[in-house]
């Protein structure tokens, strides 16, 4: 049986969470911007893995959907642009939103992203301190180059493959409830 494994890209417009999603799924790179409005998924087929990665939009007026899209969520990649440090700034807004919506575990990762547009990757060390103070995983990576972006991955791939037993069960808990209830429809039709 194949699991569902739901994760979520977020952060502020155009720091290139679709683009990172193009480049894992599809290996290809547009750049013409053309800002998300409309939160949605693709899938990817891992192995035993259906990886649903939903792609959220990034622009102020849509913050606030956002979280109705946290259910169930695994992962959370929090992106911001290596070339904008304002767009780091911006992402600690959307830990907190994490912090005040998200009831169940889910691992959250950092990713800076843009990372070909600048000279010195060294990551500052406000960056890293944030980071490690609030148990994040960071990644820097390039949706135009394709840096980093498998490694981005394998990191939510690996954390997937570590919480199967518990992803199994649910989805088979979910399976019978829905089996359940299409009997109980069943039997009151008869
Ligand atoms: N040089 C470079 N450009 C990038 C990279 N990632 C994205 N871009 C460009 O940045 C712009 C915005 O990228 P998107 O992926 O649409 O950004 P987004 O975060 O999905 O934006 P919203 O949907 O508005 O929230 C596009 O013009 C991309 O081509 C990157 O790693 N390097
Ligand atoms: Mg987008």
């Amino acid at each position: 049986m194949n699991v569902n494994y739901k994760m979520i890209m977020i952060g502020d417009a155009a720091v290139g969470k679709t683009s990172l999603i193009y480049r894992y799924i599809s290996n290809i790179f547009m750049d013409t911007y053309a800002s998300t409005t409309i939160t949605s998924f693709v899938s990817k087929r891992v192995k035993d893995i259906n990886l649903n990665i939903w792609d959220s939009a990034g622009q102020e007026r849509f913050k606030s959907l956002v979280p109705s899209f946290f259910r169930q969520v695994k992962t959370i990649v929090i992106v911001f642009s290596a070339e904008d440090p304002k767009s780091f700034e911006k992402s600690k807004e959307w830990y907190d939103l994490i912090q005040k919506t998200v009831t169940e575990p889910a691992q959250i990762i950092m990713v800076q992203n843009m990372i070909d547009k600048v000279q010195n990757k060294t990551v500052s060390q406000n960056i890293l301190d944030y980071t490690k103070e609030h148990n994040m995983q960071f990644c820097q990576c390039s949706a135009k180059t394709g840096e980093g972006v498998q490694e981005l991955f394998n990191i939510i791939l690996s954390h997937a493959n570590s919480i199967m037993p518990e992803l199994k069960q649910r989805q088979e808990e979910l399976l019978h409830t829905i089996i359940t209830e299409e009997r109980i429809k069943c039997s009151c039709c008869e």
